[in-house]
């Protein structure tokens, strides 16, 4: 199930992205530890977990059918990527994806990525230890041709600016009508 995320700000250079939250913790027994630092609520100051990388742990690419765009109802790609953090810093991720339309497993990283923007996941500082960032990319036939296979690479970064490496996965794009492609 997912849901908009109302504290997320859409960045400019990327107009037809929505960015959507679909899950934000792994469920498992977390230790909350009794060596914790105590956490001062006056206290406004950077929140610093250990200071582990993040893992990009997974990356689904798929039709996400019709979705209300700004300019209408079209069909929509679903670009979801997991990361996962031992720090538990992913209370804020951000998530940044490159792509092409050769599915050969390789995408050049080099230039500048589409970056999500950053979203707050979680409330409590160093408690989340899994989050997964989806982004909806309007298909279009310009930007996105309709029923093509796309290949995305992906990082995410942690609430520390720690990046992961970089995970591959590609999808095909829906038809016209939201059908699959
Ligand atoms: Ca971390
Ligand atoms: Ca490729």
């Amino acid at each position: 199930m997912l849901r908009a995320f109302p504290g997320l700000v859409f960045p400019a250079v990327l107009p037809l992205a929505l960015a959507l939250l679909s899950a934000a913790c792994t469920g498992e027994a977390k230790d909350t530890g009794s060596d914790a630092p105590p956490i001062n609520q006056d206290d406004t100051s950077v929140v610093t977990c250990a200071g582990t990388a993040p893992v990009a742990s997974e990356l689904v690419v798929e039709n996400y059918g019709l979705y209300p765009f700004e300019d209408g109802d079209a069909p929509a790609l679903k670009v979801a990527a997991t990361g996962t953090d031992d720090d538990g810093d992913l209370h804020r991720m951000d998530l940044v994806v490159w792509w092409d339309d050769v599915v050969d497993g390789a995408v050049d990283t080099s230039g500048e990525g589409t970056t999500s923007g950053i979203i707050a996941m979680d409330p409590d500082p160093c408690g989340t230890f899994a989050a997964t960032y989806a982004l909806l990319f309007e298909v279009d036939g310009i930007r996105f041709d309709y029923a093509t296979a796309y290949e995305f690479a992906a990082e995410v970064y942690d609430d520390a600016g720690l990046v992961s490496g970089q995970i591959v996965a590609d999808g095909v794009t829906p038809n016209m009508d939201g059908s699959d492609g």
